[in-house]
C-alpha cells in the first residue's frame, strides 16, 4: 500500500484490512489518525511509519506475518489503548511497549510464537484485557494478577506448567490465589499422566496394569473381568500415573463417552493371538477403538500394545505388528485426506485451527510377553520415554503450591 488518498488525511480512521499488502508506506502524514486497521494482510515488516501517528488509539495488525517489532516505535504512541497483534509470528515484544503503560487497556498477542512471557506486558499497569492464548508459553507472570486493573484474561492453548493450563479457565481471583500460595511455600513440580487402558474384552488390560504395578509376571484369572472402570495410582521415577482400566465388555461401552477424556496416554491393548491380518479382527480389536478415541479424545497419544505373545510364533508376532501398523497408517491417511477436504470447504479460520489440532498420535506397537519379567521392565521404560517427550505430552508437568498437593492427596485418599 502506498500514498492513501488525501481524504483520509483528515479522517481519524483508516481501514485497509483483508488486502494482500506485504508492506505499508505513505501513512506518516496521517497525524490525526486514531484508528488504524491493517488486519488480514500479508504484512511481514512492522510498518515503521506508525511512529508518526501520535494520536493513535487503536491499532489492528492481527492476521499478518510480522515476526519482529523494532524498538522505539511505541514510545511515540502515548495514547494507544487497543493493540491487536494476534495471529502473527512474534516471539518477543519491544521493551518500549512499556511506554504505553498509562494508556494501553487491551492487548491481544494470541496465536503467535511466544515461548517466554514478554516482560513489557508485565509493566502495563492499566491493562484490562489480555489475550495470550495459543502460544508456546510454559509460565505466566505473577505480576499480571497483582494489580487491580486486569478484568479479562485468556491463556489457553499453551503448554503451561505454572500455573497449570487447566487453571487458566478460572477467574482472576483464582490466579491471584495460586500465585500467592506459590509465594508462601515453594512450588513443586508435579508430573502426572492419566493413562487409559482400552481394548476388547480379555485383551489383557487388567493383567498388564497389575503386572506393571506389582512388578510381577502373573496372568489374571479369566473370571476376574473388569466391571466398569478400575482406577489406581502408579509411580515410575518421579512421574505419577493414574491408571484407568476400562472394561472391554460390550455392555460397558456406553459409559466410555463419560470417562474417556482428552490429554491422556492411551494404551490400546490388542490380543495378538486372536488378531488375524484381516478386516474383521482389525475392526474389532483396533479400528473400533481408534475411531472412538478420535471422536472423544482427539489429542490423545496412543500406544498400541500386543499381548498373548507367548501363544504366538516369533515371526507371527512381527508379521502381525507390521500388519496392524500398516492398516493404522492407511486408516489415518484416509482421515487426514477427509480433513483436508473439509478444510477446503470451510473458510472459517478458527475451524481450520481446531481441525489441525485434532490429531491422534499413534506410537509404534510394542509386544509384551507377560511370562517374561524383562518385558515388564521394557514396557515401563518405553512408557516413561514417551511421557518425558514434551512434544507428545506438553501438559504433564504442573507447578503446584504445597497446599494444592495436600488437597489433591486428600481427595484421592477419600476416593480410595
Ligand atoms: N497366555 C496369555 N494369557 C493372557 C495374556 N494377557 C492376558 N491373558 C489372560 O487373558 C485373560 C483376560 O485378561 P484380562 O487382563 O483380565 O483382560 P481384560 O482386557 O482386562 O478384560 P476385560 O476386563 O474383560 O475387559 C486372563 O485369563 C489372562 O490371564 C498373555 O499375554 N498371555
Ligand atoms: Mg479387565
Amino acid at each position: 500500500m502506498t500514498h492513501p488518498r488525501a481524504s483520509v488525511l483528515s479522517n481519524p480512521e483508516l481501514e485497509s484490512d483483508r488486502n494482500k499488502f506485504r508492506s505499508i508506506t505513505g501513512i506518516s502524514k496521517l497525524h490525526n489518525l486514531k484508528k488504524l486497521i491493517l488486519s488480514k494482510n500479508k504484512i511481514v515488516d512492522f510498518p515503521n511509519e506508525i511512529q508518526s501517528l501520535v494520536c493513535l488509539e487503536k491499532l489492528y495488525l492481527n492476521q499478518n506475518q510480522i515476526g519482529v517489532i523494532p524498538e522505539g516505535l511505541f514510545s511515540h504512541l502515548p495514547r494507544l489503548k487497543h493493540l491487536q497483534l494476534n495471529n502473527n509470528c512474534l516471539g518477543a515484544l519491544p521493551r518500549d511497549l512499556a511506554a504505553c503503560q498509562g494508556s494501553l487497556q487491551y492487548l491481544n498477542i494470541s496465536s503467535n510464537l511466544f515461548r517466554i512471557f514478554p516482560q513489557p506486558v508485565v509493566q502495563l499497569t492499566h491493562l484490562q484485557e489480555l489475550h495470550v492464548q495459543n502460544n508456546a508459553l510454559r509460565q505466566l507472570r505473577k505480576e499480571l494478577f497483582q494489580g487491580q486493573s486486569l478484568k479479562m484474561f485468556k491463556a489457553n492453548g499453551s503448554p503451561l506448567q505454572e500455573p497449570p493450563g487447566d487453571m487458566c479457565g478460572g477467574s482472576i481471583q483464582q490466579m491471584q490465589s495460586y500465585f500467592n500460595q506459590l509465594q508462601r511455600g515453594l512450588g513443586q513440580e508435579d508430573k502426572r499422566v492419566k493413562t487409559m487402558f482400552l481394548g476388547a474384552s480379555l485383551a489383557g488390560k487388567s493383567t498388564i496394569c497389575k503386572n506393571l504395578k506389582q512388578g510381577q509376571t502373573k496372568l489374571m484369572p479369566k473370571e476376574e473381568w473388569t466391571v466398569g472402570i478400575e482406577i489406581s495410582k502408579f509411580q515410575i521415577d518421579n512421574f505419577t500415573f493414574l491408571f484407568w482400566v476400562f472394561a472391554g465388555q460390550l455392555e460397558y461401552y456406553m459409559t466410555h463417552h463419560v470417562f474417556i477424556t482428552p490429554q491422556a496416554l492411551v494404551i490400546l491393548v490388542i490380543n495378538l493371538h486372536v488378531y488375524q491380518n484381516n478386516e474383521k479382527t482389525f475392526k474389532e480389536l483396533v479400528s473400533f477403538w481408534i475411531n472412538n478415541l478420535s471422536m472423544r479424545a482427539p489429542n490423545s497419544v496412543v500406544l498400541p500394545m500386543g499381548t498373548h505373545v507367548d501363544c504366538c510364533q516369533e515371526e507371527e508376532v512381527e508379521e502381525k505388528k507390521r500388519g496392524i501398523m500398516a492398516k493404522i497408517a492407511t486408516m489415518l491417511m484416509r482421515k487426514s485426506n477427509l480433513t483436508h477436504f473439509i478444510n477446503n470447504l470451510e473458510s472459517s479460520e478458527e475451524k481450520l485451527e481446531d481441525m489441525e489440532s485434532s490429531t491422534l498420535t499413534i506410537l509404534n506397537l510394542v509386544a509384551v510377553n507377560h511370562t517374561d519379567h524383562r518385558d515388564n521392565k521394557k514396557l515401563e521404560t518405553s512408557i516413561l520415554e514417551h511421557v518425558k517427550n514434551q512434544e507428545l505430552f506438553p501438559k504433564v508437568v504442573r507447578v503446584l503450591p504445597p497446599v494444592y498437593r495436600q488437597v489433591e492427596a486428600a481427595i484421592i485418599d477419600t476416593a480410595e
